[in-house]
C-alpha cells in the first residue's frame, strides 16, 4: 500500500469495522459497547465507568482505515466531549482518547441518559461550560466481543444499558 505526498490516503477498506458491534474494557475498568452502524455513524452504550449508563444512537463520526485492519473513529459529542478511538479488531486491541470538558468531569451524571432525547439540554450544558481545563483520558482497552450484525441495524443498540439481559456486556468471543 504505497502512499505519496500527492496521495497520502491509503486505499480504504472499512469492512472489519462497519456493521460490527464491539464490547471492550479500558485499562481503567470502564466498559463500553460500540456499534459501527455505517461508515459515518455509530451507536453506543457505556456499561461501567465515570459515565456508565449513558447511551447514544446515530452519533456522526469520522471513520478511516489507517493501514490494513487498523481503524480510527473520531467525533465530537453534543456535550462538547471529543473522542478518538483506534481499533485493531484482529489483535483485540483498542486505544481511546477521551477529551472531557471540565463540566463533565465535575458533573458526569448529567450526561448519563439516552442522549438523543436530551440534545437541547446537552447543548445548553456544553455552552454553559466550563470547558477548561479539559480532562484527557488516554487508555488502551481489550476488545472482548466482536460480532457482525450488519449495516444500519436499528436493533443493534436499541435498549438502555441497564435493560439488557444479565451478563450481556460480559460475553466474550
Ligand atoms: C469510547 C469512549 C468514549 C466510546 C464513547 C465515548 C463508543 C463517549 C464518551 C462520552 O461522550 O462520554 O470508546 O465508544
Amino acid at each position: 500500500m504505497t502512499t505519496t505526498i500527492e496521495n497520502p490516503v491509503p486505499e480504504q477498506d472499512l469492512s472489519g469495522a462497519v456493521g460490527h458491534r464491539f464490547l471492550y474494557t479500558y485499562a481503567n475498568g470502564w466498559q463500553y459497547e460500540m456499534y459501527v452502524k455505517n461508515a459515518t455513524t455509530i451507536d453506543y452504550r457505556i456499561h461501567t465507568g465515570m459515565v456508565g449508563g449513558r447511551w447514544v444512537r446515530d452519533q456522526k463520526v469520522d471513520l478511516i482505515m489507517l493501514t490494513r485492519g487498523v481503524y480510527k473513529v473520531s467525533w465530537n459529542e453534543p456535550t462538547g466531549t471529543s473522542v478518538s478511538v483506534t481499533l485493531v479488531p484482529a489483535e483485540r486491541v483498542l486505544h481511546g482518547v477521551i477529551f472531557f470538558p471540565h463540566w463533565v468531569e465535575e458533573y458526569p451524571q448529567r450526561t448519563v441518559l439516552f442522549q438523543n432525547d436530551h440534545l437541547d439540554k446537552m447543548h445548553a450544558f456544553r455552552d454553559a461550560g466550563p470547558t477548561y481545563p479539559i480532562f484527557t483520558v488516554p487508555e488502551f482497552a481489550k476488545i472482548t466481543w466482536d460480532e457482525y450484525v450488519g449495516e444500519d441495524n436499528e436493533e443493534a443498540v436499541a435498549t438502555a444499558p441497564d435493560q439488557l439481559p444479565a451478563g450481556w456486556a460480559d460475553r466474550t468471543n
